[in-house]
């Protein structure tokens, strides 16, 4: 009986692969934000560092609505081994320059995803994939309004001070709220 289930189910192997490296790189961009969180912590740029953390918690919840639709489609989501995470960044600058690059991955990650399903006629993976293509959207919007802050105040003087509190002000959420109002969560 029990190997009937495991057997019967619409989730193609090749596309359980997929979505199992997509859980893997979710725990990536969650672990990669952790430390970003903790230089920024160390450095004093405190709201910067509150924010990776909420951030982190995001990346956490983006990676487990993966990991339960792979295991309640009849896959077996893997619990991903993460090495290599960065402890040490060249600026404050330089940490959401690689946010913007890295979410730019996922977001073609994603999207390659996406059109796996489509090309395979899987419309269940291919609808709840919608929204993290939104999501992406929207992970990106608030990577670059925070990447403008650095040119708009500029890092002399009590610049850096200033746009770590403006970072403050948009929270992991905030641009998402003002951009896209039905975007859910
Ligand atoms: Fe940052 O969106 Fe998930 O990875």
């Amino acid at each position: 009986m029990k190997e009937f289930i495991t057997k019967s189910r619409s989730l193609l192997e090749e596309t359980e692969e997929l979505l199992n490296e997509q859980i893997k790189l979710e725990a990536v961009s969650s672990a990669i934000y952790l430390s970003m969180a903790s230089w920024c912590e160390i450095k004093g740029y405190e709201n910067s560092s509150n924010f990776l953390y909420d951030h982190v918690e995001e990346e956490q919840m983006h990676m487990m609505k993966i990991f339960r639709y792979v295991n309640e489609a009849g896959g077996h989501a893997l619990q991903p081994e993460i090495t290599g995470v960065p402890h040490d960044f060249k600026s404050l600058r330089a940490i959401f320059e690689d946010i913007l690059e890295h979410e730019i991955v996922v977001t073609k990650s994603i999207h390659s995803l996406v059109d796996h399903c489509f090309g395979l006629k899987d419309f269940t993976t291919f609808n709840f994939l919608q929204w993290y293509v939104t999501e992406q959207r929207e992970e990106e919007t608030l990577a670059r309004r925070i990447l403008e802050l650095f040119d708009i105040i500029g890092e002399e003087g009590m610049g850096l001070w200033t746009i770590d509190l403006e970072i403050g002000k948009l929270g992991s959420g905030g641009i998402i709220s003002a951009a896209a109002p039905d975007s859910g969560a």
